[in-house]
């Protein structure tokens, strides 16, 4: 197979956090060495990413003073310069501080969640200073455990309070953020609020700036909900909504495993690749993943490598997919219409519903149309395990 090589080209990102994970998991303490943000640069820059990503303190620790915030940013800024990456996403750490405990935005204390606000802006700067476009919100501490504590009713309006102030804040400061919403449907939480991307889709509506906001679905956190990540990114790309992505792997409904993209769920991901590639997508190719907890170093390059690998490989055979002449005559066979059918087009007036009301439809016939998905589908599985 050929072009499985990643190139800048490709717009392939990693988040500081994924490369970086050390193993940690809620059972278990590292496992391998923390490695700084200025490596993590030149080892992606080196295997072909052309992007990293941050929360803002994956770069600046919480407690840093101005003076270490400034040392700590000139550096990564250097290394960005001298490996030749870019920074398109950035995004606030509003869960792991004790201060989130029950919430950032949607904490019922009014003062966390101006600190959450707050810690949201600063980040923004942080964010803009190093070029990022696109924002992702992830509220992983919006929700509840307990129903009883917090309603939800108001929940979503100081959530949407604080996402409208902080589009002013992009706007009056002419970042020119594109503002993406990540779903899940829990974990941390026993619940989070706006559990799927469709979620976010219907609550985008209601905001004063809807224009500026999209999601940013992840792989695994809509296969925890056991729904079809490659219908969900359809709806959110045809919406105009698909801001960003978060590539990853799962093994179905269960917590979120962050696997290495490509892993597991191969024939969902072959045409989430394909939809992306042919439908007009042109943000990063964010994964946000991790390698295994029993991995070293070297086996997180390989993790790394091997999500890029999978996403090419899947990029190479929706290639193939397309000039597959017989896969290529199945659709055409099951996409073919009578030609005695006199198509309408659903443009409404008066009168074209009357036709329509009236148009000659024999359902019996209809029915008897043949639909050879066993076969297609096998074409499929032989072109994804290789034996086309
Ligand atoms: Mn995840």
């Amino acid at each position: 197979m050929k072009n499985l090589s990643p190139r800048k080209e490709h717009k392939f990102s990693f988040g500081l956090w994924t490369v970086g994970n050390p193993g940690r998991d809620p059972f278990g303490e590292p496992t391998r060495p923390m490695i700084s943000p200025v490596k993590l640069v030149k080892h992606l820059s080196e295997i072909g990413a052309y992007g990293v990503n941050f929360h803002d303190n994956d770069l600046v620790p919480i407690d840093a003073t101005q003076a270490e915030r400034e040392k700590i940013v000139r550096e990564f800024k250097a290394a960005l310069d001298d490996y030749g990456m870019v920074v398109p996403m950035a995004t606030t750490n509003l869960f792991t501080d004790p201060v989130f405990k029950d919430g950032a935005f949607t904490s019922n204390d009014p003062r966390v969640r101006l600190y959450a606000v707050q810690k949201t802006m600063r980040s923004m700067d942080l964010g803009a200073e190093l070029g990022a476009k696109i924002y992702v919100f992830w509220g992983g501490r919006e929700g509840a455990e307990v129903d009883a504590s917090k309603d939800a009713y108001e929940a979503i309006k100081w959530f949407r309070e604080s996402l409208n102030f902080l589009c002013e804040y992009s706007i009056s400061q002419g970042y020119d953020y594109r503002f993406a919403l990540e779903a899940k449907p829990n974990e941390p939480r026993g619940d989070i609020y706006f559990p799927s991307s469709g979620a976010y889709l219907g609550f985008i509506a209601t905001l004063d700036h809807p224009e500026m906001v999209g999601v940013n679905p992840e792989v695994g956190h809509e296969q925890m909900a056991g729904l079809n990540f490659y219908h969900v990114v359809a709806q959110a790309l045809e919406a105009g909504k698909l801001f960003h992505i978060d590539l990853n792997d799962q093994k179905g409904p269960r917590f979120d495993q962050d696997l290495r993209f490509g892993s597991e769920g191969i024939k969902n991901l072959f045409f989430l690749v394909k939809l992306l590639e042919e439908k007009g997508y042109e943000g990063p190719r964010h994964f946000d993943a991790h390698a295994y907890r029993s991995e070293d170093e070297e086996g997180v390059w390989d993790f790394a490598a091997g999500c890029m690998r999978n996403y090419l490989i899947f990029k190479e055979k929706a290639r193939q997919f397309n000039e597959d002449k017989e896969i290529q005559a199945l659709l055409a066979e099951i996409h073919a219409i009578d030609k005695s059918f006199e198509p309408l087009p659903m443009k409404f007036t008066k009168e074209r519903a009357e036709q329509v009301k009236a148009y000659n439809l024999d359902r019996i016939e209809l029915a008897k149309k043949k639909l050879p998905y066993e076969k297609l589908d096998q074409l499929v599985v032989d072109l994804l395990l290789g034996v086309r």
